[in-house]
C-alpha cells in the first residue's frame, strides 16, 4: 500500500474527461487500496483517480466522520447518477486538490448511482447527505470538474491564482 501524490490545481490532467474501466484488474484494487490509504491520510472523504495522475473511472469514499464509529470505505468504478432530486442542499465544500479552500456549492440532496465494485459486481442506490454531496464531487472529477466551476469566475480567478502561487513556492523548495 502507498501513500500517493495528489495533483495540485491548476493541472490539465485534472480537467480531462476520465477514461471507462472496462474490467476490474488486481492492478486497479491495488490502486483503489492506495487512493483509499492516501484519501485517509489527507485527510479526506473522498478521492477520484485523476487527483492521483490517474485518467480513469474510479472513485473512493467513506463518508464517515465520527471518531469512533466503524469506517465505510467505498471503491466505485464507472460510476454514474442515474437519479438526481429536485431538493437541494448547499454545503462548503473543499478539495484536496485545491487545499484549505472552500466555498458554498448546492448539489442535489439525494442521488441514485449506479457502478461497478472491486469483484466487478453492479451495484446502485441511493445516496443522501454528505455522501450525495461527496459522490457527485467525486464524479465531477471523472468529468474534468472542480468545485470551483460552480463559483463566479472572478471567485474561481482568485482561487486559481492562490493555487498558482502556492506552486511556485513549493517549486522552491
Ligand atoms: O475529491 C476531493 O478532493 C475529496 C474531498 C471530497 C469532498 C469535498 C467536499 C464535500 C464532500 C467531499 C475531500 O474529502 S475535502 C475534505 C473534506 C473533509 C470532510 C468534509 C468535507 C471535505
Ligand atoms: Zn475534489
Amino acid at each position: 500500500m502507498s501513500i500517493l501524490p495528489i495533483l495540485i490545481h491548476p493541472d490539465p490532467r485534472l480537467k480531462k474527461l476520465a477514461d471507462p474501466v472496462p474490467q476490474v484488474t488486481t492492478d486497479l484494487r491495488a490502486l483503489a487500496d492506495d487512493m483509499l490509504e492516501t484519501m485517509y491520510d489527507a485527510p479526506g472523504i473522498g478521492l477520484a483517480a485523476p487527483q492521483i495522475g490517474v485518467n480513469q473511472r474510479l472513485i473512493v469514499m467513506d463518508c464517515v466522520k465520527a471518531e469512533d464509529a466503524t469506517p465505510e470505505p467505498m471503491a466505485l468504478f464507472n460510476p454514474e447518477v442515474t437519479w438526481a432530486s429536485e431538493d437541494t442542499n448547499v454545503y462548503e465544500e473543499g478539495c484536496l486538490s485545491i487545499p484549505d479552500q472552500y466555498a458554498e456549492v448546492t448539489r442535489p440532496s439525494s442521488v441514485r448511482v449506479k457502478w461497478m465494485d472491486v469483484d466487478g459486481k453492479p451495484h446502485e442506490r441511493e445516496f443522501d447527505g454528505l455522501w450525495a454531496t461527496c459522490v457527485q464531487h467525486e464524479i465531477d472529477h471523472l468529468n474534468g470538474k472542480l468545485f470551483i466551476d460552480y463559483l463566479s469566475a472572478i471567485k474561481r480567478q482568485m482561487i486559481t491564482r492562490k493555487m498558482q502561487k502556492l506552486k511556485r513556492e513549493k517549486a522552491r523548495m
